[in-house]
């Protein structure tokens, strides 16, 4: 492969905050300073074969690190604009997040930023990178050895020795290093001792390739409860769901059913449904299992939600189908167009 012009400019690391450049503090741990300085003394103490191997970086901080738990729409918005700003004088970019909500600006990042020509690798660290035992010196070293590879051209979140797409990845587990699943896709890389190996024929680039094409709609009208996430439970009223979508407020809901597509058959919440989608509310549904996508109407308890216009999320996890549903609602599009979009995969989400 030929390498590209940007090859020889350096990966940007940019900074956002979570646990892994905090430290602790009264109340407990909290976002610090001085990241730069501390990832090169942990990198420093790489052996050299491992070292010497890594591309040449520069790395950012965004104005307020935060615990990614306050992460809203606006962020993902201002992360974007971001690194739509500065990827055209960097080989790459490293986004070091919290990992509470970092598959879900992984998600988000990958709508905003279709038709990447460069890796974009997001990561953080279960533990601070000064803790005992802490993943983040191995996270970062991942990230940057994946964000040295030119045939990786999407968004993708390197974590505890895996490469994963970054909008079909969760979080699964809230103290292991390793704490994040791509269910319904295979891993795009991983280490596999001191080499960094990526799959042939299951990066983006082999899928989809053209210039980038940014996508940067305002989603501040969205980011006050627009889009709302609605998990079925057994006994769940046709009165309550009502409250959710009757609210003018919400422009469009993701709905987890159980299964395959299946909804309890109350013709009263057929009919909560088939009224907000008529208002124009953009209405998805994907299943509550981790694993496996919908085929509503296989059963005669998933009829409901074809007949009242709910769009099939296929196999996207909540994260990809609520960062689709703002990504397309907060842009000037028809109804029709939006519906469209959302069934169709724009960056290897379904
Ligand atoms: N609360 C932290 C965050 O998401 C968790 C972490 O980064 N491990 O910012």
């Amino acid at each position: 492969m030929i390498a590209p012009p940007f090859a020889n400019r350096p990966v940007l690391v940019l900074y956002t905050g979570g646990t892994l450049g905090m430290i602790p503090s009264a109340l407990g741990l909290a976002p610090a300073g001085d990241i730069e300085a501390r990832i090169r003394r942990k990198l420093d103490g790489l052996p050299p074969s491992r070292r010497n191997r890594l591309p040449e970086f520069v790395v950012e901080t965004v104005s307020e690190p935060i615990d990614s738990s306050a992460v809203t729409p606006h962020d993902w918005q201002r992360l974007a604009a971001i690194i739509a700003d500065k990827i055209a004088s960097h080989a790459a970019i490293v986004v070091l997040h919290g990992t509470d909500t970092l598959a879900w600006s992984a998600s988000s990042l990958a709508y905003q930023l279709q038709g990447l020509d460069r890796p974009v690798v997001i990561t953080g660290a279960m533990y601070p990178l000064e803790a005992e035992g802490s993943d983040a010196l191995d996270n970062i070293e991942l990230a940057l050895r994946f964000a040295a590879r030119e045939e990786l051209q999407e968004v993708a979140l390197a974590f505890s020795g895996r490469l994963l797409r970054g909008v079909r990845s969760r979080k699964i587990h809230t103290e292991a290093h390793d704490a994040f699943a791509s269910p319904n896709y295979p891993i795009l890389g991983e280490r596999v001792g001191e080499d960094f190996v990526i799959y042939p024929g299951r990066c983006l680039e082999t899928q989809q390739r053209g210039a980038p094409r940014f996508e940067s709609p305002d989603y501040s009208p969205l980011a006050r409860g627009g889009v709302a996430r609605i998990a079925l439970w057994p006994g769940l009223q046709a009165w309550q769901l009502e409250a959710w979508l009757g609210d003018a407020r919400v422009r469009g809901a993701l709905l987890e059913v159980w299964g395959g597509g299946n909804i309890p058959p109350d013709p009263q919440l057929i009919e909560v449904l088939a009224m907000a989608s008529g208002e124009g509310k953009l209405i998805a549904a994907i299943s509550q299992c981790p694993f496996g996508g919908i085929a509503p109407g296989q059963y005669a308890a998933g009829q409901g939600l074809l007949q009242a216009g709910v769009l099939v999320g296929d196999a996207m996890t909540p994260e990809a189908a609520m960062t689709k549903l703002v990504h397309l609602l907060a842009q000037p599009l028809e109804e029709q167009e939006r519906r469209r979009r959302f069934l169709t995969p724009l960056v290897g989400e379904r």
